[in-house]
């Protein structure tokens, strides 16, 4: 590629990623409404809020990949998901369409799922079951996503990021964790396979426990590495294992569940 857009490229996995894309695109356009740090070489910065349509339509000219990282990545206020997630998507799927269409990896979430048990076994196919307004958000972006390949062939991986952290935080992410590194290989798979489709992806490290089956997406070749089962013991020593009727081990979005709706004001 010649040109990478990433999007929340001030955020955590924004700032793990971009140092390790370089290869894959001469230059990076990052973009955020943080800041971004003083550029690289290879790199461009372009704040941006995901919310401002004309400044999208921007941002997006002249990309031919986007890594959609950007928006609100927890429960939040309404008004904020509605601008980074609702409109903010809607904002940079219209001005792909109108920029010739550059594939796009959408973060996804394990919270379109969240309130699944965790012996449930997923398959992609499964209906979604969001845990609170970010998980709704989420749901609406792979919609959106979905809409406008049939509409218009654009092209998006929809990866339900589980828990992409250095290392598991807790004893949920034994499931849900994804490393940095398998990360980085999945973004190369989806930017360089010949055909991407539409497909909504788990992404979920090699662990021994898992919930979710990558099988519908084994087209694209994508095979993480690492298990979160080597930080087991790191884990035990650190923290006791939440109670067998603590949300973190009943379902799927762990504590997510038990958010409220936070208000307004
Ligand atoms: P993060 O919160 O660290 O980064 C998100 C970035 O988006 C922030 O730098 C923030 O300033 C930016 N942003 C927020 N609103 C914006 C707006 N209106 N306009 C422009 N930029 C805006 O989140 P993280 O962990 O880096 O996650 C990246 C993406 O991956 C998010 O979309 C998140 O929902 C998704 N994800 C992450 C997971 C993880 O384990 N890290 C798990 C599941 C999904
Ligand atoms: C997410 O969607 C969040 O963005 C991230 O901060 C983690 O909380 C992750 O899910 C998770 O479920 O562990």
């Amino acid at each position: 590629m010649k040109r990478l857009l990433i999007t929340g490229a001030a955020g955590g996995l924004g700032h793990a990623m971009r140092s390790r894309l370089g290869g894959l695109a001469e230059r990076l356009r990052l973009s955020d409404i943080a800041d971004l740090g003083a550029a690289e070489a290879n790199e461009e910065l372009m704040p941006c809020d995901l919310g401002d349509a004309a400044s999208v339509m921007r941002l997006v000219e002249g990309c031919d990949g986007i890594l959609h990282l950007g928006g609100v990545s927890v429960e939040d206020r309404f008004s904020k998901i509605l601008n980074a997630n609702i409109a903010g998507v809607y904002n940079l799927y219209e001005a792909a369409r109108a920029h010739g269409r550059p594939r796009i990896l959408f973060a996804s979430s394990n919270h379109t799922i969240g309130y699944y048990r965790q012996d449930q076994y997923l398959t992609t196919t499964d209906p979604m079951r969001p845990d609170g307004l970010y998980g709704v958000s989420k749901c609406f972006g792979e919609a959106l996503a979905t809409m406008y390949f049939e509409k218009f062939g654009q092209e998006t991986a929809l990866v339900r990021i589980g828990s992409c952290f250095e290392k598991p935080r807790n004893h949920r992410m034994l499931a849900t964790w994804m490393s940095y590194g398998d990360f980085q290989s999945l973004i190369e798979r989806v930017f360089t396979a010949p055909r991407l489709g539409c497909p909504i992806i788990w992404g979920s490290s090699n662990n021994d426990r898992s919930w979710w089956d990558n099988s519908a997406a084994a087209y694209l070749g994508w095979r993480p590495k690492d298990n979160a089962e080597d930080y087991r013991a790191e884990l035990d020593a650190a923290m006791p294992t939440p109670p067998a009727d603590d949300a973190a081990s009943l379902y799927q979005g762990g504590h997510f569940v038990r958010e409220p709706i936070h208000q307004e004001s």
